[in-house]
């Protein structure tokens, strides 16, 4: 009879050999047909269940905060630098893709991770913080280079806001803002950043929406899907910078000589 090849892949997540696209088993005419949203298609591919409305909403919500912040951020920068030197679309998306990473956009996961172990733990927010100052380490998804107690990020306002009104529970941002309670004394720019926001409300999202199990929670943690989040929000953002510079017909982008200090000396006299 006939042997079966073994298959090389295997995949879970959708399936284009129908008469229809099918997301998680979903026809994409039940995803008009429903009306799921950006926030539902993205739960069925990266999440493979459908999640409750207001779930969805808060993806939807992380996508449109992290879409974009101004030309002068580091990812923005890159693009815009690439997109001038006459790269391609795909060149300077990446190019600003590459930025992302501890210090800049990047710190979701880690701040997921950390917080979510601390108040797992039991240890004071005071406690905490004194064990990272002394392991000498920065505690992500905390401080910002601009945002600060006197200039707040309404971005941070906007997701607080709806974890608070919509999630049945909120430990873990609960313990975030204590800490940031803490840490703003000592510097008014060590707030809990957009970075730090989303991540803490997203934990205490997928915890207590019921949807997955305690495992697949701390899967997910540890597969980067946080930072996923950032990564797929602030592509737009991308996009439209290079679109905004070959609109706005910008030539090479040399860097000015002032705004360097070169720092070479001669060999054999350092
Ligand atoms: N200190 C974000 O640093 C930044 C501390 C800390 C304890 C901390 C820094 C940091 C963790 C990573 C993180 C996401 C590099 C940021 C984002 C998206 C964005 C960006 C945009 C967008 C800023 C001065 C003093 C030192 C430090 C202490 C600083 N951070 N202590 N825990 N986390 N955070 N990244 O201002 O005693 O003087 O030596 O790495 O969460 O990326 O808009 O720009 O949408 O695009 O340059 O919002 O906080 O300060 O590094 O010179 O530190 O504060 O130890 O203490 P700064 P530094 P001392 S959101």
């Amino acid at each position: 009879g006939m042997i079966r090849k073994p298959a090389n892949f295997i995949s879970s997540i959708s399936d284009d050999r129908g008469e229809e696209l099918t997301y998680c088993s979903m026809s994409i005419s039940d995803v008009f047909n429903k009306d799921i949203g950006i926030g539902g298609v993205l739960s069925l591919l990266w999440f493979r269940r459908q999640l409750p409305d207001y779930c969805t909403k808060f993806i939807e919500m992380i996508l449109m905060v992290t879409a974009d912040h101004g030309p002068a951020v580091s990812g923005a920068h890159n693009a815009i630098v690439t997109a001038r030197a006459g790269k391609d679309l795909v060149s300077s998306l990446c190019s600003g893709l590459l930025t992302i990473g501890p210090r800049f956009g990047g710190a979701l996961d880690d701040a997921a991770q950390m917080f979510a172990d601390a108040q797992g733990s039991g240890v004071a927010p005071k406690e905490w913080i004194d064990k990272m100052k002394k392991s000498n380490q920065l505690i992500m998804g905390i401080g910002h280079r601009i945002k600060s107690l006197a200039n707040p990020d309404q971005r941070v306002e906007i997701i607080k806001g709806f974890a608070k009104k919509n999630f049945k529970a909120t430990p873990v941002l609960d313990y975030a803002l204590a800490v940031e309670q803490i840490t703003t004394k000592k510097r008014a720019n060590l707030i809990l950043n957009v970075d730090g926001c989303i991540a803490v409300s997203f934990v205490d999202m997928i915890r207590s929406c019921g949807a997955f199990s305690q495992e697949e929670c701390d899967d997910l943690m540890s597969f980067g899907c946080l930072n996923g989040l950032f990564v797929l929000g602030r592509s737009v953002g991308f996009i439209g910078h290079y679109l905004d510079q070959l609109r706005l017909k910008q030539p090479l982008y040399r860097h000015p000589w002032d705004d360097i200090t070169y720092i070479q000396e001669l060999a054999g006299q350092g």
